[in-house]
C-alpha cells in the first residue's frame, strides 16, 4: 500500500514529506481527478480536513463520498474551491479589519421613472409592456427555506389568498400564460411564442417544487416551458484563515449553507438557456421572489419603462419610509470617478449618509419619503448586454461575508460561516456606459411579500409594514379594491380587524384571474355602468370575458367561465356571503396554511355560477 502511494505520489511529482500521512496512506483510493482536488485543498492550506482520516479498509466509501462533494462543490462555484477559499480570506480580513465596503463612495439619488398608477403614463407603459411581454423569460428565485415564516412547505405552495386558495406558483404561472396570450393578440402575433419560465430551487426546495408542478399539470403550462435550476450550497469556513469547516456529524463532509439569491446569475449562465432565448429573438429576463402576490400587477408598467428608457437593469422599488428595512436604491460615485447605481441595505444605508455630509442620516424629504427608492428585489435585465456582462464574469457576483465573532478580537467565530451573495448587486461589476435605473410603484400596488411568522409580525412596530401571510393576503383584495375603484366602481372603504395580533385593513375580498384583468385599460374595459360592492362581500372572478354593468353586489360570487362564454353580470345580487372568522394560530388542529393568517372564510351562502360552454350569457339575478 505504502509503495503504491509512494510509486503514485513520485509520478505526481509530489513530495510525500508535505503531505498528510492519513492522506497518503489512502491515495489509492483516490482517482486521479480526485488527487489533483486533494493537490488543489492543500495548496489551499486545508490539510486539516484530512487529519481523522482513517487507516485503509476503514471507512473507505466515506473517504470516496467525500472526494465526490469536493468534486461538486468545485464545479459549482465560478472558479471553483481555490477561488472560494481566496475570496473568503480576502473578505474576512476586510471584515476583521472593519473596512466599509463603500468607503470613497458618495452616495446620490438615482434617476428612474416614478409611476402613478392609472394615470396616462402608467397606461402608456402598460401597453409598451404587454407588447414587450413575448420577448421576456420570468425567472423566479424559490431556493430560501423562508427560516423566517416558519411554514413547514415550500412557500411557493402556500395560497397568496385563502378565497379561491391559487397558491404562489399557480398565480404566477396563470399569470405569465396571460401575459403570452394577451401580448400576442396585442401585436397580432400569428404564432403563440411560448413564454419561457425558469425557477431556481436548491435541494430544500427543489423536489417539493417539482412535486407542487407534477401534481396540478404545471398549473396549465406546457412542462417543456418550465426549467427547475437547483442552486448548490457553498462550503463553511472555520476562521479566518477560510479553513473548510468540517460538518460536526460527519468528519468526511464539509458543512455548507445556502450561498444566496445571486447564484441565479451563475445557474443561468451555465445553464445554457440565456443564449437559446437570445436565438429565440428575446430581449428581457425578469427576475422575481416567491412571496410576493402583488408583484405581476406592476410587471406591464416596469417592462414598459425597460423598453422606453432602454435600461439593461431596471429595479423596481416602491416609495421607502427612512430607516424602514428595505435597501434604498442609491447612485454610489467613487472619488477615482466610478459610479453605480445599485442597492444599499438599510443598515448600511444611514451610516453611510452621516460619513458622506448627511448629519441627519437616513431622512424623509419634503414629500414624507426617502428620496431613495426601496428596492422589492425584482429586476428587469435587458438579454444582450446581460449575457455580454456574464460572458465575462461567468455569473458570479460580488460577495460578502458576515461572520458572528467570539469577541472583539475578531479571531473566532461563534459558528461557522460562509460567502453569500445576492442577485440585486448584478450591476456591481457594469461599466459606467450601462443603462441601469428604476421603477417606483406605489406599495399597495407591487409590494407585500410573505416573510414574517406571526409572532415576529405582531411585534413589528406599529405603521410598520407585517409582510406577514395576514397582510399579504389583506394587501391583495386592498389592491383589487383599489383598482376597481379607480376604475369606477364604488367599493365601500376598509375596515380595520385584528388577527394573529396584527391590525390589517379588510377590503372586501375581491380576487380574479390574471388573464380577467392584467392592465389598468383591461380592467376599465370589463366594469361599465353604476357598479357598487359592499365592504362584507367578495367576489371571485375566475374566466376572462366577464363584464360587470350596473351590480349591486352585497354578499358574495363566484363566477367561472372558459375561453370564448361572454359573461355580462348586473343586478343587485345580496346574499349571506362568506365571514371573516378568527382562529387561534397555535390550535394545531388547523392547517398550518391557515393558521398563519390568524383567520379562516366561513362560506355561508353565494352566488355561484360556471359557464363551461362558449357562448354569450347574462347572470341577473
Ligand atoms: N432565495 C433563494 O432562491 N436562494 C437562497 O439561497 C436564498 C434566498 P428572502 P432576503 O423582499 O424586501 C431580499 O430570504 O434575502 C430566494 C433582498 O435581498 O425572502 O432577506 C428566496 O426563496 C432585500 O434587499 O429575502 O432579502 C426568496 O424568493 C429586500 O429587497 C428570495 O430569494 C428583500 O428581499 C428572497 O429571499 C425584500
Amino acid at each position: 500500500m505504502a509503495l503504491a502511494a509512494a510509486e503514485i505520489l513520485s509520478n505526481l511529482n509530489i513530495n510525500g514529506g508535505d503531505w498528510p500521512p492519513n492522506l497518503v496512506k489512502n491515495l489509492h483510493l483516490l482517482s486521479p481527478d480526485q488527487i489533483e482536488l486533494a493537490k488543489m485543498l492543500l495548496k489551499m492550506g486545508q490539510s486539516h480536513l484530512f487529519q481523522h482520516w482513517a487507516e485503509p479498509g476503514a471507512e473507505d466509501d466515506q473517504k470516496k463520498a467525500f472526494f465526490a462533494q469536493v468534486a461538486k462543490l468545485n464545479s459549482s462555484y465560478p472558479g471553483g474551491l481555490a477561488s472560494y477559499v481566496k475570496t473568503a480570506r480576502e473578505l474576512l480580513a476586510d471584515s476583521k479589519a472593519g473596512k466599509n465596503p463603500y468607503d470613497g463612495f458618495t452616495p446620490s439619488v438615482p434617476t428612474g421613472e416614478i409611476l402613478s398608477f392609472g394615470d396616462e403614463n402608467f397606461i402608456k407603459f402598460e401597453e409598451v409592456g404587454i407588447k414587450e411581454a413575448q420577448n421576456a423569460a420570468f425567472v423566479l428565485v424559490a431556493g430560501g427555506l423562508g427560516e423566517r415564516l416558519g411554514y413547514n412547505g415550500i412557500k411557493v405552495a402556500l395560497p397568496a389568498e385563502t378565497t379561491t386558495g391559487t397558491c404562489f406558483l399557480q398565480l404566477y404561472i396563470e399569470t405569465i400564460l396571460a401575459l403570452q396570450e394577451a401580448s400576442r393578440r396585442l401585436t397580432k402575433g400569428a404564432c403563440q411564442k411560448e413564454i419561457p419560465f425558469v425557477i431556481m430551487t436548491s435541494d430544500d426546495t427543489h423536489a417539493r417544487t417539482l412535486e407542487l408542478l407534477e401534481s396540478n399539470s404545471y398549473f396549465g403550462m406546457k412542462p417543456t416551458q418550465v426549467k427547475l435550476l437547483k442552486q448548490e450550497k457553498v462550503a463553511c469556513v472555520d476562521d479566518n484563515d477560510a479553513r473548510l469547516a468540517l460538518d460536526p456529524h460527519n468528519k468526511y463532509k464539509i458543512q455548507t449553507k445556502p450561498h444566496g439569491h445571486g447564484d441565479v446569475h451563475s445557474l443561468l449562465y451555465s445553464s445554457g438557456l440565456l443564449n437559446i432565448w437570445r436565438d429565440a429573438g428575446l430581449r428581457w429576463v425578469l427576475f422575481f421572489q416567491d412571496t410576493n402576490g402583488l408583484l405581476f400587477k406592476a410587471i406591464p408598467a416596469s417592462l414598459g419603462v425597460s423598453a422606453t428608457k432602454q435600461y439593461h437593469v431596471n429595479s423596481l422599488a416602491v416609495q421607502r419610509k427612512a430607516k424602514e428595512a428595505i435597501g434604498g436604491i442609491t447612485r454610489l460615485t467613487h472619488s477615482d470617478g466610478r459610479s453605480m447605481v445599485i442597492n444599499v441595505e438599510y443598515n448600511q444605508l444611514d451610516p453611510l449618509l452621516r460619513a458622506t455630509g448627511h448629519p441627519d442620516g437616513d431622512v424623509n424629504c419634503e414629500t414624507g419619503y426617502s428620496p431613495f427608492p426601496g428596492n422589492i428585489n425584482q429586476l428587469i435585465l435587458e438579454l444582450g448586454p446581460y449575457i455580454e456582462e456574464l460572458s465575462k464574469t461567468g455569473g458570479a457576483i460580488k460577495e460578502f461575508v458576515n461572520p458572528k465573532y467570539k469577541d472583539a478580537s475578531k479571531t473566532s467565530f461563534k459558528s461557522s460561516t460562509r460567502l453569500e451573495c445576492m442577485m440585486q448587486d448584478y450591476p456591481k461589476t457594469l461599466p459606467p456606459t450601462a443603462r441601469v435605473g428604476f421603477t417606483v410603484m406605489d406599495t399597495w400596488l407591487a409590494y407585500a411579500p410573505v416573510k414574517n411568522n406571526p409572532e415576529d409580525a405582531a411585534k413589528v412596530p406599529k405603521g410598520n409594514p407585517y409582510h406577514s401571510a395576514t397582510s399579504g393576503e389583506m394587501a391583495i383584495y386592498r389592491a383589487n379594491s383599489l383598482i376597481l375603484k379607480k376604475a369606477g366602481v364604488q367599493v365601500v372603504d376598509a375596515v380595520q380587524q385584528v388577527f394573529n395580533g396584527q391590525e390589517v385593513d379588510v377590503w372586501p375580498r375581491v380576487t380574479w384571474n390574471p388573464k380577467w384583468g392584467l392592465t389598468f385599460s383591461d380592467i376599465k374595459n370589463k366594469v361599465s355602468g353604476s357598479c357598487s360592492i359592499s365592504q362584507r362581500s367578495t367576489m371571485a372572478l375566475k374566466g376572462r370575458d366577464i363584464f360587470l354593468e350596473d351590480l349591486s353586489l352585497d354578499g358574495a360570487l363566484i363566477v367561472d367561465s372558459v375561453d370564448g362564454a361572454e359573461v355580462k353580470v348586473e343586478g343587485s345580487i345580496q346574499n349571506k356571503g362568506w365571514l371573516l372568522e378568527s382562529i387561534d394560530y397555535k390550535d394545531t388542529a388547523i392547517p398550518e396554511e391557515l393558521r398563519i393568517r390568524g383567520f379562516k372564510i366561513n362560506k355561508i351562502e353565494q352566488l355561484e355560477k360556471t359557464y363551461g360552454e362558449p357562448g354569450k350569457y347574462s347572470l341577473k339575478p
